[in-house]
């Protein structure tokens, strides 16, 4: 569970990269998810995932908005990811160990942009938020 301190750092830190990274940061994520875990790209074989794709920058946008949306709900998140639970786990099928992986990219993305604002509490705290992410995400598979 998130404590009202963990909130308020994920706020804030979400804040602040929407402000001051690159507008395709999601993007980027994704970037590194397909050089860093391969395997992940069998989920898209209907993009271009090549440096510079225009898909993966459009779909790092709505990742990261569905990232947002999810800030902006920290006390109902799962309310806030049922949708995106119901298409991953009905209709796209992703096996939910990638959720974990995509996470570990959006934290270097923010880690590498922040810098030192990307301390080692914000960094705990926005970690809790992204395993709750997941685990809403991983809710349907049952
Ligand atoms: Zn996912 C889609 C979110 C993870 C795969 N996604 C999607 C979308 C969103 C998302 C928002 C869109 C929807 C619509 O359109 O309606 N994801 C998300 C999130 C996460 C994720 C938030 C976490 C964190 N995914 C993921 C992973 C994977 C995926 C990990 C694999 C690997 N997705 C996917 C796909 C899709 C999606 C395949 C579809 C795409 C197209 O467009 O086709």
């Amino acid at each position: 569970m998130l404590t009202d301190g963990d909130k308020k750092l994920v706020t804030q830190i979400w804040e602040k990269a929407t402000q001051s990274l690159p507008e395709d940061f999601g993007g980027e994520a994704l970037e590194r998810l397909f050089i860093v875990y391969p395997q992940t790209k069998t989920y898209f074989p209907h993009f271009d995932l090549q440096h510079g794709s225009e898909q993966v920058r459009a779909h790092g946008k709505k990742v990261a908005t569905a990232l947002g949306n999810a800030v902006k709900n920290l006390d109902n998140i799962s309310q806030a990811l049922s949708e995106l639970s119901n298409l991953h786990a009905y209709n796209l099928r992703v096996d939910p160990v990638n959720f974990k992986l995509l996470s570990q990219c959006f934290q270097v993305v923010l880690a590498a942009h922040l810098g030192k604002d990307y301390t080692a509490e914000v960094h705990a705290a926005f970690d809790k938020f992204l395993s709750v992410v997941c685990d809403k995400l991983a809710e349907k598979y049952r």
